[in-house]
C-alpha cells in the first residue's frame, strides 16, 4: 500500500495530496503533529520534511518529486519553463506563505493552537498536539523566524510572486503555461493556500480557525490575479 506521511495543514503536503488524488493513486495518508512528523518522516528513510511517498522500495523525500511520481504528464515535455516555475514556487513562495500564516495563527491562544496541531489526527496525537501546543508554537517561531520582520520580508516575496503569475497571466492564457494545467499551476495553488484559502483547503482547519485565516490573512491579496488563479484551479482542478 503507498503511504503518504504528512503534516494534516501543510501546504506541500496539499500539494502532494492533491496530485495522487488527482491522479487517483490509492494511498493511504498518515498525518502527524509537526515535530513528530519529522520522526515518522526520518523512520522512513526521509529527511524530516515532509511530505514522504512510499511506495514498495520507492521513497520520495521532495513533494514535487511526489507530483511528478503521480503524473508525470503534468510536466510537459519540452517545456522547461513549468519545473522552473515549480522550483520559484517550492524555494520562495512556499516558505513565505507559511510564515505570513504562522505569523497570525501562533498568536491564537495555545488552546486553539493545540486544536489546529491536533485536528484531523488519530486520537493519541491530537492529545499530544494540544497537550505540547505552546512549546510547539515557540519550537515553529524559532526555527522558522516567525518575527515581524520575517512576516514583513515574506510579504514581499509573495507580493513578488504574485506579480511574476499577473504577468504572466496578462495574455489571456488560462494556465501559468499555457492552454493546459500542470504542475506550476498545482504548485502555485497549493502553496498559495495559506494565504488564498480556497474552500477545499479549509477542511483541513478547525472551522473557527479557516474563518480567522479568510478575515486576516487573505486580505491584502483578495483583489489580485494571481489570489483569482490560484482560487480557479482550486475549483476546476481539486
Ligand atoms: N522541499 C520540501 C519542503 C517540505 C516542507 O517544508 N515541509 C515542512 C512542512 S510545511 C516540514 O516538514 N517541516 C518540518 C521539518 O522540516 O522538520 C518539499 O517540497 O517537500
Amino acid at each position: 500500500m503507498t503511504r503518504l506521511i504528512t503534516i494534516y495543514f501543510s501546504h506541500y503536503c496539499e500539494k502532494a495530496r492533491w496530485a495522487l488524488e488527482r491522479a487517483r493513486v490509492d494511498f493511504v495518508e498518515e498525518p502527524h503533529v509537526p515535530g513528530i512528523s519529522g520522526i515518522a518522516s526520518k523512520v522512513a528513510r526521509g529527511n524530516r520534511s515532509v511530505p514522504v511517498l512510499i511506495d514498495g522500495a520507492t521513497v520520495l523525500k521532495e513533494s514535487a518529486d511526489i507530483v511528478r511520481w503521480a503524473d508525470a504528464s503534468l510536466y510537459p515535455e519540452g517545456d522547461t519553463d513549468v519545473a522552473a516555475l515549480c522550483e520559484t514556487f517550492d524555494r520562495k513562495l512556499g516558505p513565505a506563505t507559511r510564515r505570513v500564516a504562522y505569523g497570525r495563527v501562533l498568536q491564537l491562544p495555545s488552546e486553539q493552537l493545540g486544536v489546529v496541531f491536533g485536528f484531523g489526527l488519530p486520537r493519541w496525537e491530537a492529545h499530544l498536539g494540544r497537550t505540547l501546543a505552546f512549546a510547539l508554537a515557540a519550537l515553529i517561531r524559532r526555527s522558522l523566524h516567525v518575527t515581524p520582520e520575517g512576516v514583513e520580508r515574506s510579504r514581499g516575496a509573495i507580493d513578488e510572486v504574485f506579480a511574476t503569475v499577473a504577468e504572466r497571466l496578462k495574455d489571456g492564457r488560462r494556465y501559468l503555461c499555457g492552454d493546459a494545467f500542470t504542475a506550476a499551476d498545482l504548485t502555485f495553488a497549493a502553496l498559495a493556500a495559506p494565504v488564498v484559502a480556497p474552500d477545499f483547503y479549509a477542511r483541513f482547519f478547525p472551522s473557527e480557525v479557516m474563518a480567522l485565516i479568510k478575515d486576516d490573512i487573505t486580505g491584502p491579496y483578495r483583489d489580485s490575479v494571481a489570489f483569482a488563479h490560484a482560487r480557479r484551479m482550486y475549483e476546476l482542478h481539486r
